[in-house]
């Protein structure tokens, strides 16, 4: 029985991949960090109905032996690094600590590996916000980065060390540059998820508005269980390497609003307001990924279209919300 070991197992993610990977007959080991409230730590894995099948292990990404230690009793064959403190908005707030958990983090891991597992093979979360101001219409593995936050900086050297790591040790790592991916487990803060639920709360008559900032942002959305898959799959090589992970399709968040509500019947337009305060000092206007090498070498192809994703996402708040927020991740934020 293959072994893996996932750092950020309780995010959308992990929890989607500890699913994926259960499926393929894996014994599946998680990091969570000691927190004083516990109680929904494990909730996206209870969603899935999954809790009770995956070892969850205490450690902390930023205390390395931790890692060391659990990475030598473990011994896993695969390591998902997929920790990280990912809410763009809050990385200028929390800069350090976004540098510490989102870059050095993975150095961590990288470093637990090469010490104590060298033979695993290593998977590192990396992200199309690294591509920031981009420098193409079509963002590529040969796109140069050009971050426009702390966390896509704090990204871009968690990439670069996997990198170097996999020159300068020859460890089998490989970084998924995965465009924005979403689902019924993303948490609220982020926008796909606070639009879905704000249309299940106007169609139940529980608010009138929703108020977002940049309405014109444009982003290459994805659905995550396609997403984990693809991980995966890029583990599965004879090569490690790095890839793309996208749809090739670009939609505003004002295109996503009228989605959304129009599957409840509503005018996007009667509910949206702006307010500055969810403006970023720095924003990033728009990606569109190119995945071509992920479909000629890995035959990764996403099979959610964005319609459906949509749907499925309202559909799944309107059941949270009609179950009086108990059963659900809305308060996973
Ligand atoms: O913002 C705009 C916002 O927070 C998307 C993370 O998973 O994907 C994610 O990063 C866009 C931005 O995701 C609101 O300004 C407008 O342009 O959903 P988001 P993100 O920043 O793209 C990448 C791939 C990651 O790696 C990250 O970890 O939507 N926007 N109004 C808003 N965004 C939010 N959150 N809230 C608003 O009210």
């Amino acid at each position: 029985m293959k072994r893996a070991f996932i750092t950020g197992i309780t995010g959308q993610d992990g929890a989607y991949l500890a699913q994926f990977l259960l499926r393929q007959g894996y014994e599946v080991f998680g990091l969570v960090r000691r927190s004083s409230l516990p109680e929904n730590m494990d909730a996206r894995l209870k969603w899935l109905g999954i809790a009770s099948d995956v070892n969850l292990v205490d450690g902390n990404l930023i205390d390395l032996s931790s890692l060391q230690r659990l990475i030598r009793k473990i011994r896993p064959d695969e390591v998902y690094n997929l920790a990280a403190q990912s809410f763009v908005k809050t990385s200028w707030a929390q800069p350090l600590l976004t540098g510490q958990v989102t870059g050095l983090g993975a150095a961590n891991v990288l470093e637990a590996v090469r010490l104590d597992c060298p033979e695993a093979r290593f998977y590192q979360a990396s992200s199309s916000e690294m591509y920031g101001l981009a420098q193409e219409p079509r963002q590529s593995e040969k796109t140069p980065f050009y971050p426009r936050s702390p966390y896509a900086v704090a990204k871009v050297y968690a990439h670069w060390m996997t990198v170097n790591y996999r020159e300068s040790f020859r460890l089998f790592a490989c970084c998924g540059i995965l465009f924005n991916h979403e689902s019924p487990l993303r948490g609220i803060e982020f926008v796909t998820r606070k639009i879905t639920d704000g249309v299940a709360r106007i169609k139940l008559g529980l608010q009138d508005k929703l108020v977002l900032g940049n309405l014109h942002a444009k982003r290459d959305w994805g659905h995550a269980r396609d997403y984990v898959r693809a991980m995966w799959m890029m583990l599965q090589e004879v090569e490690a390497d790095d890839y793309v992970i996208a749809t090739g399709r670009a939609t505003s968040v004002l295109e996503f609003c009228r989605m959304a509500f129009a599957h409840v019947g509503l005018n996007a337009e009667e509910h949206i307001e702006v307010d500055a305060s969810f403006l970023r000092p720095a924003e990033v206007d728009f990606l569109q990924g190119d995945a071509t090498k992920a479909h000629e070498k890995l035959g990764w192809q996403p099979e959610i279209t964005l319609e459906e994703m949509v749907q499925e996402m309202v559909e799944a708040d309107l059941v949270r919300l009609r179950q009086g927020l108990k059963t659900g991740v809305t308060d996973l934020a």
